[in-house]
């Protein structure tokens, strides 16, 4: 008290001095900052360290070094233009003439060329590094994403749209193909994915759009020889050049198995919309700089992909993907809103000392950075897996394991995404909760992430629907204790046994669900408990190869200690 009283004095003689009145206080808080996030982060170095061969990795330490401060620098600044200035839809021209036009920032527009020359969807598709093609890719939507308004999303629509394609496409599709994986921004598309109907987007088996083959719709047959007619209810990334939409052929069954797959591309040669209205944007709680739209397709014309029927399971190489990133844009947001909190904490001094001198706040931040470390353990090995399947090296076990981690990592991800964004907010005071200093951002635009691309619930059915259907249980099973078989080290003993022991009661607890047919009530807590299992192995992963490398030992310590903190959380 004496102190404080002293500082006022003094400060209110400089004040005098300086011949002014001024207000006691005149304390203002430093902002945080951002540094090269590539150089700042020492898991991303660590783990490309672990898993990537000196070569690849001396190339995208260059790679990701330069990207790493774009991302601060003007990335940054086009992310906040683009947030500044969401899209805004003008129905009529002038004249009255009616032209739908999404309007977006100059930002957006330039996100979307520096998504191109940075071969941020090519990378996957040119396959330079082989299978480990999507960790490249993967590490640098990593950096991309929480500086670019989620112009991630467009981009991971358009990646699912590729592998869809490739997977399922043919002569026909090529040139679609081409514009989605190229570097030239002067070609460059985007894709949509039409899947939700106002009837829900879960249940896309109820999708009601309807596909009319071209002479009934009075319309030649051709390259395009399907005309739509239906109401989109929730279109992401609507500037897109093209999208992949669900609709039943007219005739075909109801359910799933009657839905088809349609490429659409969305304008004609000048720019107009073929056969669709924009009946309205939507507002948001988040991701504002993203165009959602409600569509009406009014004769949109469509080719089809794949063969008639089952759309829903064909579509699924294109979730799959969208799903991937949705975890990698997860972990993405943790780690800035850790970050930022971190770097405040130095700044920010109260009760006498910077909070990062408060053992609590400390304490609170170690273990916020403790559930990114095992989040983004995670979502990378669906990346590698992803990459092995795509590059035709997966063993069948690998596809087994990446069937069941695609929902779980998914799932798991986002919901963590929400509640670390929520706590960094709070690390803030009440300046996270002040709109222009960005914080809130962080969290609306984590709250989207366990919505869209199947929602908790609707995903924890998947992973039961892998577990039934497939073999993926067994693979993931037999893959984990392999793993935990390679870790030797005395020091790691303890936990390796604690994972093991897990596993165990999974096992168990499944099993029981089974017998008393209480499976699907308890598909949240498997698909969780299988998320925390297969992080804590690869986190213990980790940890071994970083104690043992000197390559990993910037990170080792780290690395044992989220491993400690991982394994006394249960969830
Ligand atoms: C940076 C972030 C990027 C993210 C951007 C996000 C943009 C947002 C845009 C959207 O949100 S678009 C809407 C997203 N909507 C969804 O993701 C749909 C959520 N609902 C589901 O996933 C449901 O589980 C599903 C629609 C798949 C259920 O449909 P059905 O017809 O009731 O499923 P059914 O009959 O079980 O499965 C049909 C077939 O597909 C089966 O194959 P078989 O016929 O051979 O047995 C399934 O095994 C197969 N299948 C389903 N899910 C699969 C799958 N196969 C592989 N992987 C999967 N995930």
């Amino acid at each position: 008290m004496t102190r404080k009283r002293h500082e006022r004095e003094e400060e209110g003689n400089g004040l005098r001095e300086l011949g002014r009145v001024m207000p006691p206080s005149e304390f203002y808080q430093p902002a945080p900052c951002l540094d090269n996030q590539y150089e700042a982060d020492s898991l991303l170095r660590g783990y490309l360290a672990w898993r990537v061969p000196a070569p690849m990795l001396r190339a995208l330490h260059s790679e990701l070094g330069r990207f790493g401060e774009r991302v601060v620098t003007d990335i940054a600044a086009l992310g906040r233009a683009a947030e500044a200035q969401p899209p805004r839809l003008v129905p009529y021209d002038a004249w009255g003439r009616r032209i739908d036009d999404i309007v977006v920032s100059d930002a957006w527009r330039e996100l979307d060329r520096i998504s191109a020359v940075e071969g941020l969807v090519a990378i996957a598709y040119e396959r330079a590094n082989g299978e480990l093609s999507r960790v490249h890719q993967m590490a640098k939507l990593y950096l991309f994403h929480p500086s670019s308004s989620t112009y991630s999303c467009p981009l991971a629509m358009g990646d699912g749209a590729a592998r869809f394609l490739e997977v399922h496409g043919d002569e026909r599709t090529r040139n679609a193909f081409e514009h989605l994986t190229t570097r030239d921004p002067a070609r460059f598309w985007t894709s949509g994915q039409w899947m939700t109907e106002r009837t829900g987007g879960s249940d896309v088996s109820a999708t009601s759009t309807i596909a009319r083959p071209g002479e009934s719709a009075g319309v030649a047959s051709g390259a395009e020889p399907y005309r739509l007619f239906g109401t989109k209810w929730f279109t992401s990334a609507t500037t897109s050049q093209m999208a992949i939409a669900l609709a039943r052929i007219d005739g075909a069954p109801a359910g799933g198995r009657g839905l088809s797959a349609f490429l659409v591309e969305l304008r004609d040669a000048t720019g107009a919309l073929r056969g669709i209205r924009v009946n309205r944007l939507k507002d948001k709680l988040g991701t504002r700089a993203l165009p959602t739209a409600e569509l009406t397709l009014d004769g949109a014309p469509g080719t089809l992909v794949g063969g008639a029927g089952d759309g829903v399971r064909k579509i699924a190489s294109m979730f799959n993907v969208t799903r991937v990133y949705n975890a990698v844009a997860a972990v993405a947001g943790m780690r800035r809103a850790i970050v930022l909190a971190q770097d405040y904490a130095t700044k920010r001094t109260a009760f006498g000392k910077p909070l990062i001198e408060q053992p609590l706040h400390r304490e609170t931040l170690a273990d916020l950075d403790a559930v990114e470390r095992g989040c983004f353990l995670l979502a990378f090995h669906a990346v590698e897996l992803l990459g092995k399947e795509e590059c035709g090296t997966a063993t069948e076990r690998d596809l087994g394991v990446l069937r069941l981690l695609t929902p779980v990592v998914k799932l798991y991800t986002a919901k963590h995404a929400v509640g670390v964004a929520s706590e960094a907010l709070e690390a803030f005071g009440g300046a996270g909760y002040i709109e222009d200093t960005g914080i809130p951002q962080l969290l609306r635009d984590a709250q989207v992430l366990p919505i869209w691309e199947g929602t908790t619930n609707v995903l924890s059915l998947d992973v039961l629907r892998a577990i039934e259907r497939t073999d993926a249980w067994t693979a993931w099973r037999t893959d984990i204790e392999l793993r935990l078989d390679a870790i030797d080290q005395p020091s790691l003993v303890g936990a390796v046994e604690q994972i093991r022991a897990r596993i165990e009661a999974l096992a168990r607890s499944m099993q029981a669900a089974r017998d008393a047919s209480t499976l699907e009530t308890n598909a949240r807590r498997i698909a969780f408990a299988i998320a925390h299992v297969s992080a804590s192995a690869r986190l213990a992963e980790y940890a071994l190869w970083s104690a043992t490398h000197p390559a990993g030992a910037h990170d080792a310590a780290a690395a044992a200690d989220s491993l400690t903190r991982w394994l006394a959380s249960s969830s």
